[in-house]
């Protein structure tokens, strides 16, 4: 087909969808779009039928993009015919005289296995196809196998069974079999925890592994007597990732105790995190919201909580207003072969220097590079040492900060720091409304060093642009 799509736009710019006979319409995924070779100006777009659509007969297929649609196309779906009337105006398609070569795309990554669903007018009785789907995503969880797929629809989930957890993984993928539980729409599937009811939001249990949670917004978890999370990876996890998800308001309460409500706590190796937003962890501080005599409550509660590993990936995700500890945090056992790259960090902790990551743990191999840090003031600093220990081959460069200060203290041995541009407002699209994109003439613009394995941004979208990749999570244009 003849489309035109902007710079950046790939197949997260256009929609499908299909009706059939009985008028039933199926949202379909649209996984290609590329240039058919030797034809100018044409495109070829491959979209994936939904699993629910078995043996239609004729359905009436679309394309939209940029708000406009294509005019509907006849296809028949396990047999030929039937399906609803023509649109008014339709006509047969001509066949072209030189049949355009057939391209070969690039291959996507597709699903194994089974698909499940998950809707909150299901039942766990149901098999959990679209159209007969699972009510929790527990009962999903409790049946997924490798390699298969759990899709869950808009809606807002919370601890059914009243264990503490939302989820309880205790069935985890394979080597190159992941079980998947998505979002069926980013963040419109909700984990609530209902006001601290819940402990968990995801919680890994025995030695499972490979896991993949993606695009769900969770929050509302909290532990006045021990710890929380949104995501725990502490029995299990390892091999797991952590995608698009958005993380917040854990552990907003009024509590002593010395554990972490955290966003992510892990300590499992092999951990992908990528494109999360993660924001406004933490209990209540003195007079907050009634709060009196808390403890702990200046440097406890964390957006990344590593206790030990090795082997985690933290690329494109957006921390914020983690100001009851810190956006991550290293402690207390050693971590190795880590990368801390490509992420925007704003607003660091008042309570201890304004700084946005501590490390309290012994580090080996370990890389903070291309990312944003943003402060009202270039007063604070950003990265706070607590009796790190030894540290071996850790690399702090192409940061850009608008502190002018790194370390609250001179850094041990171990620590290198190279191209960090300090004492600079990344000058961000409008930090006080939590839009932490670049404006067009930020100097984190074309300035990161290339990290060739990055070819996204939080939101999607293809790095690099223009002469170069930028500093944190965003790349411009957006
Ligand atoms: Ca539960
Ligand atoms: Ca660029």
């Amino acid at each position: 087909m003849n489309l035109e799509l902007l710079p950046g736009e790939g197949t997260n710019a256009l929609s499908a969808d299909a009706e059939d006979a009985a008028h039933s319409h199926y949202p379909l995924a649209v996984e290609y779009v590329g240039r058919v070779p030797a034809f100018e100006g044409i495109s070829m777009i491959i979209v994936r039928l939904d699993d629910a659509m078995v043996d239609l007969g004729d359905v009436l297929l679309r394309l939209n993009l940029h708000g406009m649609s294509s005019n509907r196309v006849r296809i028949g779906v396990g047999h030929v015919g039937g399906g609803p009337a023509d649109d008014q105006g339709a006509v047969p398609t001509p066949a072209p005289a030189t049949p355009p070569p057939t391209p070969t795309p690039t291959p996507t990554p597709t699903p194994k296995g089974k698909i499940y669903y998950v809707n909150l007018l299901g039942s766990d009785s149901n098999p959990g196809t679209r159209a007969l789907p699972f009510r929790t995503i527990q009962h999903a969880a409790d049946v997924v196998n490798p390699g298969e797929t759990v899709i869950v629809q808009d809606g807002v989930y919370t601890d059914k069974d009243g264990d503490g957890a939302i989820v309880r993984l205790n069935r985890g993928g394979a080597s190159g079999s992941l079980v998947t539980f998505r979002s069926e729409h980013r963040w419109g599937a909700k984990l609530d925890g209902l006001n601290n009811s819940a402990k968990q939001g995801f919680k890994f249990t025995g030695s499972i592994g490979y896991v993949r949670i993606e695009g769900f917004e969770i929050y509302g978890m909290g532990n006045n007597l021990g710890s929380a999370a949104g995501i725990e990876l502490y029995s299990g996890g390892h091999d797991s990732e952590t995608v698009g998800n958005n993380i917040h308001d854990v552990g907003r309460l009024c509590t002593s105790t010395t554990k972490g409500q955290d966003g992510i706590f892990v300590q499992q190796n092999n951990v992908l995190i990528e494109g999360n937003i993660i924001h406004d962890i933490g209990r209540y501080g003195p007079g907050e919201n009634g709060c009196s005599n808390p403890t702990f409550w200046e440097h406890n509660d964390h957006g990344i909580y590593i206790h030990t590993g090795s082997g985690y990936d933290i690329r494109n995700n957006v921390f914020y207003n983690h100001v009851h500890g810190w956006a991550i945090h290293f402690y207390p056992d050693p971590v190795t072969n880590t990368n801390v790259f490509n992420n925007t960090f704003a607003f660091g902790n008042p309570n201890v220097g304004g700084t946005h990551i501590v490390i309290a743990a012994a580090l080996t191999n370990v890389s903070i590079t291309n990312n944003v840090f943003y402060d009202t003031a270039s007063t604070g600093k950003i990265i706070y040492l607590s009796s790190p220990g030894t540290q071996t081959n850790v690399l702090i460069n192409y940061n850009l900060a608008r502190s002018a200060t790194m370390f609250n203290t001179t850094p041990p041995a171990g620590i290198t720091q190279s191209n960090n541009t300090l004492s600079t407002d990344p000058l961000l699209v409008s930090p006080t409304t939590s839009d932490f994109h670049l404006t067009g003439s930020s100097p984190a613009k074309d300035t990161a060093t290339t990290i060739s394995s990055i070819t996204k941004d939080f939101d999607g979208n293809t790095r690099p642009q223009g002469a170069g990749y930028d500093i944190g999570a965003y790349e411009l244009p957006h």
